[in-house]
Order: C-alpha cells, then structure tokens, then sequence
C-alpha cells in the first residue's frame, strides 16, 4: 500500500474538540518555555530545538517573532491525544498498512502557522527513524489527522506515490542535517497533492518521499502525526538519535 487517504474520518465535532486540546497543550508548552528552564539544542541547519514539559518544540526558523513549527512527542501531554492511540479508525488500517498490530513509536503535532508556516523540503522520514530505530525503521508508518482544511494554498502534503517500493532516496549532499532527499532525485512530475477536509487522515509508510510548501494563507493548518510500528517495540522516547547510522544509507 503506498498511501490512503480517508475523507472526513473523523466528524466535524471530533475535530473542534482536538483543535481545542492541541491550542490549549500549545499554550501550555510555550508558557513553560517562557517561564525558563529549557534544553536548548541548535540544529545544524539552524533550526531551534527547546526541550520542555518532555515535548521538544521546534520553532519555526528564521522569524523575528516566535512560532511553534511542531511539539514532539506530544501524546503524553493530553489524555485525549493518548486516546488516539487506540483508535480503532487509526489502528485498523495501520495495523494492515505495516502488517502486524499497530503499537506505538511517537506523536508529533505540527503547526503550519497562517502566513508563518514554513516548508518542509524533500524527505523521507525514515532516516530519522533509521538513526533512532536501525533497521526496526522499514516497519515505521505515519497517520495523519488533518484537524484544518488542507489545500494548495496553506501547504497541502505533496507526495510521490510508489517512492516507498523504490527504497531509501539518495540524499542531498548539501544538506547540513543529511537527512533530506536530494531534489535531483526526486521526478516532480509524479507528485501529487493532497487537498482534503479537516477530520480527514492520510496514511503512508517512512519511506513515502513527500514535502509540504509553506503556509502563505491567511489560516492555520494544524495536524496531529501519529507514528506506528509492530506493536512490543521500543518507542521513540526509549531510543537515542546516533547520526552515525547515515553512513548506511544511501
Ligand atoms: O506537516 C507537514 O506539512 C509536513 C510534515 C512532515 O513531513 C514531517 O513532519 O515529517
């Protein structure tokens, strides 16, 4: 399966209640970071790490202001986001898509801020996941709640359909944090967009290569991604980010 996307999984009712949780965790989050003691760790792309409250928030990068660009792992910050994990609406299919009983790897929530909102380039999410997981990484799937409207104009999610069969994607050489696709191997022409309605969920494995353009809409698009696995492995939280591991990849 390369992706499924399904419409309007969840009702209208269940959107305006996540909306609610994840604006008021933002809050929170960004108060404690606010109010001092944070792990500050500088990417080498320049982009700003601040561990807080066990979530790390990311900003988003080169602002005079602030905005949060995603919370990870953030389930743990409110029983209704530990909820989802047990989803049946999510598990059924993720279980079929990674073939073996959906567990748990982690949950970001990422913020692409009205007019702020920033770009994510060409990537692959498996070579992060490589570098926590090693080869556990090919099982690794996302489910992606939609909680606003996605269209062209707020950075719907771009993807190219049938990249997982092709494999681990050379990456960019020029890239400071050797985890990006390089461009050059990426055909364009076979990206698709996907526009769909808040509540709706789009699912794919780690080695879809996809990216999203930045939010230059005068509304938020804000979305809950839940990662799975094979159920009884590590989590993401119990495992450690070893760069090194790149050196297996193409
Ligand atoms: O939310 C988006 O636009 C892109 C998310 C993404 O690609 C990621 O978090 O790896």
């Amino acid at each position: 399966m390369a992706y499924v996307v399904v419409p309007e999984l969840f009702t209208a009712t269940e959107v305006e209640r996540l909306r609610t949780v994840v604006e008021q965790v933002h809050a929170e989050v960004v108060a404690a970071a606010e109010s001092g003691e944070t792990d500050v760790t500088v990417w080498p792309d320049g982009h700003r790490l601040e561990k807080v409250r066990g979530t790390t928030i990311h900003w988003e990068p080169g602002l005079t202001g602030k905005a949060v660009r995603s919370l990870s792992p953030v389930s743990q910050l409110h029983p209704a986001l530990e909820e989802l994990w047990d989803e049946p609406r999510l598990t059924g299919p993720m279980s079929s898509l990674i073939g073996a009983p959906a567990g748990r790897f982690v949950a970001k929530l990422n913020f692409k801020r009205a007019g702020v909102g920033s770009e994510f380039a060409w990537h692959q999410d498996f070579p992060y996941w490589y570098c926590c997981a090693g080869p556990a990484a090919y099982d690794i799937a996302t489910a992606i709640v939609l909680l606003d409207d996605n269209t062209v104009a707020n950075g719907a999610m771009t993807l190219i359909p049938g990249s997982p069969a092709e494999g681990p994607v050379r990456r960019d050489p020029q890239d400071p944090t050797g985890l990006l696709v390089d461009p050059r191997a990426v055909d364009a022409s076979r990206a698709v967009v996907v526009e769909a309605p808040a509540g709706s969920v789009l699912m794919f494995p780690g080695l879809m290569v996809h990216r999203s353009a930045p939010n230059r809409s005068a509304s938020d698009r804000r979305s809950l991604l839940y990662c799975f696995q094979p159920a009884g492995r590590p989590e993401f939280s119990a495992l450690t980010y070893d760069p090194e591991r790149l050196a297996d990849l193409p």
